[in-house]
């Protein structure tokens, strides 16, 4: 017998408002086909490269580039090895009582055209299928690739924000960065672009306010003292390691952000190395003293009732890993996205 979907589940159903028929996209059953066989794809979703069309709410992309890294490169391995440690995921959040694939079509949409060659290129790909994704009516949920996919995916972001009745673009958008860098590095080899500069480069574009940015669990040490100056002049709230595991500070930050976010669309980025390396190994700037996997998966939970508008998981770099931890820590964090897309969705 071959390897089939739960198309059990894909029937028509008629839910919602306007009662639209909507296709369902679920994970394979595992009780019926293993999670060690059929194809490797995130979450075991059906894989749908041709989207449009077909009513979903999120889509999964790989971006397997690692073109901009300045030191450990693998993460071009990354969507790979994340699909594989996924096939463990599951469907319903107790936490935050969420049944992922009872509110949202989900796929795995392929992985984004890269050229690992040319920098820029990729880039403008980058774009344009986040893009894609975003006319499709659907979130994007992009899984690295080094941290230099995050300026194209906002570019995309910006790209696509509605306009007010006067032809202003409202709601400006949040970006919620779990990193141990600020990413706010300036040029390295004479090169503007690499994968410790995306938020520099989009305060400088224009597309994203630095009052609007907000960094959780950076720590030290850094090159000289003068990285520190980017961040206060443009106004990034940061929450370092320190004040992370201080209770009040921690509460403060959190009611400071969700006051700012209100409605407003957020993306929300997540860059493993956030995490203790001791959790997550195999990346590509690992820096000793961070977070556990569960401070951040209470973190993320933490953000319930955001308007996430699209996310990525970046620096997985599976040459560095052992045993999957932290591909295991992608595909977690995958989840929990996905959860907080659900909890946020009616
Ligand atoms: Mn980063």
């Amino acid at each position: 017998m071959f390897f089939t979907y739960d198309l059990g589940n894909m029937k028509t159903r008629t839910t919602g408002p306007n009662r639209s028929p909507r296709v369902r996209f679920k994970p394979a059953n595992p009780l019926t086909s293993p999670r060690f066989s059929g194809p490797t794809t995130f979450n075991r979703l059906p894989y749908v490269p041709d989207f449009e069309g077909k009513d979903v709410d999120v889509v999964l992309l790989g971006i397997p580039f690692d073109g901009g890294t300045s030191f450990r490169p693998g993460s071009r391995f990354a969507p790979r090895a994340v699909r594989e440690a996924s096939v463990l995921s599951r469907n319903y959040h107790p936490e935050m009582a969420v049944h992922v694939y009872e509110r949202l079509n989900v796929v795995d949409g392929g992985d984004v055209s890269v050229n690992p060659l040319n920098f820029q290129k990729t880039m403008a790909s980058i774009e344009a299928e986040v893009t894609r994704v975003r006319r499709a009516g659907a979130r994007s949920i992009c899984v690295g690739g080094d941290h230099s996919v995050l300026l194209p995916e906002l570019r995309a972001l910006h790209r696509t924000r509605k306009k007010t009745a006067r032809g202003e673009k409202n709601s400006e958008p949040v970006l919620i960065h779990f990193d141990a860098h600020t990413d706010t590095a300036d040029q390295a080899w004479g090169e503007k672009y690499h994968h410790g500069t995306p938020v520099r480069r989009a305060i400088e574009e224009g597309i994203l306010r630095g009052s609007r940015v907000f960094q959780i669990g950076i720590r030290g040490p850094l090159t000289s003292k003068d990285q520190e100056s980017f961040v206060r002049e443009s106004g990034i709230h940061v929450l370092g390691i320190d004040d992370f595991h201080d209770a009040r500070k921690y509460r403060a930050f959190f009611s400071k952000l969700k006051k700012a976010a209100g409605r407003s669309p957020c993306f929300l980025s997540f860059d493993v190395d956030v995490l203790d390396p001791a959790y997550a190994p195999g990346t590509g700037t690992p820096v000793v003293g961070g977070m556990t996997s569960f401070d951040a998966l209470r973190a993320l939970r933490g953000l319930a009732g955001l308007n996430i508008a699209a996310a990525d998981v970046v620096e997985v770099s599976p040459p560095y890993d052992h045993a999957q931890l932290t591909s295991l820590v992608g595909a977690a964090v995958i989840f929990e996205i996905l959860a907080l897309m659900a909890s946020a969705s009616d």
